[in-house]
């Protein structure tokens, strides 16, 4: 049998904008009402995917949400026709109005956990949809994203979709941005990597003073209980409070694994040794690859600016590994001298392949953001909705489908016309035909 990491890349909404929603996401706060360009947003995150899919991975697409979205509008006491619930939002609670225009479904990272059926008690793969309770506007995805993942993922005898946790601040969870899975080979049983921002009951415990912890270690704990891991099979660290107070919001932002390379900033966590020892022990005998970056070599502050951490570590089909960085990575000295010197130095990493995806890089999100890891054997790749792959008759009709539907310019003042509503809910539309996704969409179960 084989075995196979397929990343499933979020496609960007009709409705990308900066709207600066994100307390503690620098990115989101500094381009906070800069005009967007959905079109090109769009282009650069499938690009990516594309460029993979043509190194010889498997590659998938994940629909994004339809927004705005008028039915939490109207559950907030907004009435009337769509027209006027936009109008009315807009001028009397614009706040409200702007987290139910984000396109932030775009970030699969932040989309779910995904369990693989080498690490699960029924050996199938589960996935449970982050309920990313600590901002509003991504609160606002876990029920569209399980609803997509079960029509990308259907097949039961396969696949355990589980319902998000309960949506409170006790259980926040923020998917697999802040897990990372350790394995000698994609189909054998593999360390599960828990990074949490604070516990939730016991508040005598570290966490951030300045800017929120949006992981708590219980919501951890509830996700490998319900996926079924093995405790010989779980780690959990705690991410340095201090490195949260200087924007690091995800664990992603900071440290990034693949196989046995967990590649960090020397700052991430708490408690390194101790928990390095643990995956160590769990992984067995053969010697993890634990890549430090230090301070002096790249500060939490260019980490945080170039996204160094959230880039894509992935195994090429000729078993070398190759980073696939932001180009903001390659426009500073520092770090691109650091991923220079990385790919000659001992460690599996021997390639760096720079890709553009600033318009998504403006609120915080980098390449390793846009993915959803999916590992799967041949059989379940096999059950997975195929129009949901991107080989080259995929990429050009979605290519298409964004010149045909996306705008190239948008300001948080346009996202109110009722035109870009019908706008986006016409090609959303037309994308549940292209993946053959079903009704997934609220607009389409009227
Ligand atoms: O949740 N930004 C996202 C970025 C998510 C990045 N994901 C990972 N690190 N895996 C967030 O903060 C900004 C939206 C705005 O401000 O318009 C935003 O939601």
């Amino acid at each position: 049998m084989q075995h196979f990491e397929v990343n499933f890349d979020g496609l960007v909404g009709p409705t990308h904008n900066y709207a600066g929603l994100s307390f503690g996401n620098v990115a989101s706060l500094s381009n906070a009402n800069a005009s967007s360009n959905p079109k090109q947003a769009a282009k650069q995150g499938l690009q990516k995917a594309k460029a993979l899919a043509d190194m010889g991975m498997k590659q998938g697409v994940l629909a994004p949400q339809e927004r705005p979205d008028v039915l939490t509008l109207r559950r907030l006491g907004f009435s009337g026709s769509d027209a006027q619930v936009l109008q009315k939002a807009a001028k009397q609670a614009p706040q409200v109005f702007l987290a139910c225009c984000s396109a932030s479904s775009m970030w699969t990272a932040n989309a779910a956990t995904v369990s693989p059926s080498a690490d699960t008690a029924d050996g199938k793969v589960h996935f449970t949809p982050a309920n990313l309770t600590n901002k509003f506007h991504r609160s606002l995805e876990p029920q569209v994203t399980g609803r997509i993942l079960q029509a990308t993922f259907q097949h039961e005898k396969y696949f355990n979709h589980h319902v998000h946790l309960p949506d409170n601040e006790f259980f926040g969870d923020e998917g697999a941005a802040n897990h990372t899975r350790l394995c000698s080979n994609y189909g054998h049983a593999g360390v599960e990597i828990f990074v949490y921002g604070r516990h939730a009951f016991d508040v005598t415990q570290p966490a951030p003073k300045k800017y929120p912890a949006r992981q708590t270690l219980e919501a951890c704990q509830a996700i490998a209980r319900l996926h079924g891991l093995s405790d010989e099979g779980v780690v959990y660290i705690q991410q340095n409070p201090d490195v949260i107070d200087q924007g690091v919001f995800h664990n992603d932002v900071i440290s990034v694994g693949n196989q046995n390379v967990l590649f960090y900033h020397e700052q991430a966590f708490r408690n390194t040794e101790q928990a390095f020892a643990e995956i160590q022990q769990k992984f067995g005998d053969q010697p993890v690859h634990f890549i430090k970056v230090d301070t002096h070599d790249v500060p939490v502050l260019d980490a945080v600016k170039t996204y160094l951490f959230n880039t894509q570590i992935i195994t090429l089909p000729n078993g070398e590994m190759a980073i696939i960085a932001p180009t903001e990575c390659q426009e500073n000295a520092a770090v691109s001298a650091y991923l220079d010197k990385l790919v000659t130095l001992n460690t599996p990493i021997k390639q760096v392949h720079y890709f553009d995806v600033k318009q998504s890089m403006r609120n915080g999100g980098g390449p390793a953001c846009l993915r959803l890891r999916v590992a799967l054997n041949d059989q379940e790749l096999d059950a997975v909705n195929p129009n949901t792959l991107l080989d080259d008759n995929q990429f050009e009709r979605l290519n298409a489908w964004i010149d045909k539907h996306y705008r190239d310019q948008l300001l948080v003042s346009d996202l109110h016309d009722p035109q870009l509503l019908i706008e986006s809910r016409t090609a959303l539309d037309e994308l549940t035909q292209i993946l053959k996704l079903g009704s997934v969409y609220p607009f389409q179960q009227d």
